[in-house]
């Protein structure tokens, strides 16, 4: 999955494609490089990041969904958590709503995500995005996901959202210790994929590679990334979320090789 960011602030790539066109000629590239879905997100969860009122969120993804689906049917998730913003972007042709609250922020999400019937992202967050790195605390992290991952997937069930529409996230980054918690779940993802729901991963050019390499800033995190993201696929994750594209296929392809040429 290839994260498109329509956002002026979000933290790994700077608003570098908050102008149209060059999100268009982004996900393009995206696409080029082997990119099987794009997540297209109009609002920065980064930590101490501006919000953005539904409408100004729709008028920036919906043009790009658009343009994409005009001439690609690569499938777009949408990056959100209001239902409004899911609701125009599924009209506009996206076939997935990644909700980095789990349906929690509006009273009316499970609802909406039942209605349109897309796919959903269920991913674990700890607090609110402006304040969950403050002090994140957990008895026991990956016990502690996993059960909030089954109680929210059980509640998408109850309100009518099919099973093979859900998928899980442990929200690597939200609300999580960079090391004390994010490590324990990449490496004990298999205690979610045993949820029976497929789990998407996003550690790319996240902070706790920076926290494992002096300080590396989110461009120079690139090997990293990587070894997270095999990791993870290691662990049963079903797609990873990454901003480079080409890298990361290139380095599944060759791990994936040489898993199949292993003598018998
Ligand atoms: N991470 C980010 C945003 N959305 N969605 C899911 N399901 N899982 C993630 O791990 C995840 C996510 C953060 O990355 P990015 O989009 O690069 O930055 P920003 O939060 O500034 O938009």
């Amino acid at each position: 999955m290839g994260v498109v960011n329509v956002t002026p602030d979000s933290f790994s790539d700077a608003g570098r494609f908050f102008d149209a066109a060059a999100a268009l000629a982004h996900a393009r590239s995206l696409i080029a490089e082997g990119a099987e879905m794009l997540d297209v997100g109009g609002e920065s969860t980064r930590p101490g990041a501006t919000p953005v009122s539904a409408e100004d969120e729709i008028a920036r993804v919906v043009p790009l969904i658009r343009a994409i689906r005009a001439e690609s049917a690569v499938p777009i998730s949408v990056d959100t958590m209001k239902p409004q913003v899911a609701r125009a972007a599924v009209a506009a042709g996206a076939a997935m709503w990644n909700d980095v609250t789990a349906l929690r922020h509006a009273p009316d999400s499970l609802a909406v995500a039942a209605e349109l019937g897309c796919d959903v992202v269920l991913m674990h967050m700890q607090g609110e995005p402006q304040t969950m790195q403050a002090e994140p605390r957990y008895d026991d992290v990956v016990a502690e996901v996993t059960g909030f991952l089954r109680d929210r997937a059980e509640a998408a069930l109850a309100a009518g959202v099919a099973r093979e529409r859900i998928w899980l996230d442990p929200g690597i980054g939200f609300g999580k210790h960079m090391i004390r918690h994010n490590l324990p779940l990449i490496a004990g993802l298999d205690r979610i994929v045993a949820l029976g729901f497929p789990v998407l991963l996003g550690v790319s050019r996240k902070r706790f590679i920076g926290a494992l390499d002096q300080d590396a800033a989110p461009d120079q995190r690139l090997g990293g990334s990587i070894a997270a993201a095999l990791a993870g696929v290691a662990a049963g994750a079903a797609a990873v979320r990454v901003h480079d594209v080409r890298e990361t296929v290139q380095a599944l392809r060759v791990w994936q090789a040489i898993a199949a040429a292993r003598p018998a």
